[in-house]
């Protein structure tokens, strides 16, 4: 079977739900057999690098981070580089992208003691590009991610807000708190909570204000998070050498 195509997956109403919004869930980008695939693949890279600590003190978790995950494993490249999700990401962005990043984040389940939430922020901040207008992110499912599992949730609307106000980008649990003095209104701003089955695709824009609860199950939470890069975006001074793009 060639699976769903691109034209099959990405409804009118899904594409609105976009630019509205900044995100959308597009179910089953991947087929089964697919998403069976990357999941072991991502799986072997995960067991020959190794757990990481993140925080410190009380905060201590353990999790599995593979940055650049693409560059790594075969199967992993192909699945940045898969036909439906970068069709997906070029039509919802309306503009030519090239891949930027793509990273693996599992999160353990709740035995191995780890409840690390993923504090809200937006990707734009952490890029150093200039002119990232289209760029956007695809979260790619490859378990069922529920909202016990800590998928993530969205501010709809968020990527539209003015400048000044995007300065959301949170590195440590103290600068979490720090939000409210950015963005006054925030904590009143609804939210959006995206459960994924494997299979799904996610996709934000790099403004929109986002965040994942804790896994609090015994299952592994894993995905990947693509960043598909606007292609008229450029590298700020000294950062080109961080990443090299195909696409
Ligand atoms: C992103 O892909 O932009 C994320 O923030 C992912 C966070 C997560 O996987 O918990």
């Amino acid at each position: 079977s060639t699976g769903p195509t691109t034209a099959d997956v990405l409804t009118d109403e899904a594409h609105r739900h976009y630019r509205e919004n900044g995100f959308v869930r597009i179910p089953q980008v991947l087929s089964p057999s697919e998403t069976e695939r990357f999941r072991t693949a991502s799986e072997e890279l995960i067991g020959r690098h190794g757990p990481e600590i993140w925080g410190a003190g009380a905060d201590e978790v353990q999790v599995h981070f593979v940055a650049q995950a693409w560059l790594k494993h075969e199967a992993l490249r192909e699945l940045a580089l898969h036909p439906a999700i970068t069709g997906i990401a070029t039509r919802l962005a309306g503009a030519p992208l090239r891949l930027y990043s793509t990273d693996i984040l599992l999160k353990p389940g709740r035995k191995d003691l780890n409840t690390l939430p993923t504090l809200v922020h937006d990707d734009e901040t952490g890029l150093p590009l200039d002119g990232l207008e289209k760029t956007l992110t695809a979260w790619v499912a490859l378990v069922d991610v529920t909202v016990e599992q800590g998928c993530l949730s969205y501010v709809p609307g968020s990527h539209l807000r003015d400048a000044e106000h995007r300065q959301t980008h949170m590195t440590s649990f103290a600068e979490h708190r720090a939000i409210e003095d950015i963005w006054p209104d925030y904590s009143s701003r609804p939210r959006v909570t995206v459960p994924l089955k494997a299979g799904d695709v996610a996709f934000h824009h790099c403004r929109t204000v986002h965040m994942a609860g804790p896994n609090l199950t015994d299952a592994p939470r894993m995905g990947h998070g693509i960043v598909y890069m606007d292609a008229g975006a450029t590298y700020r001074p000294g950062t080109e050498d961080a990443h090299i793009s195909h696409m």
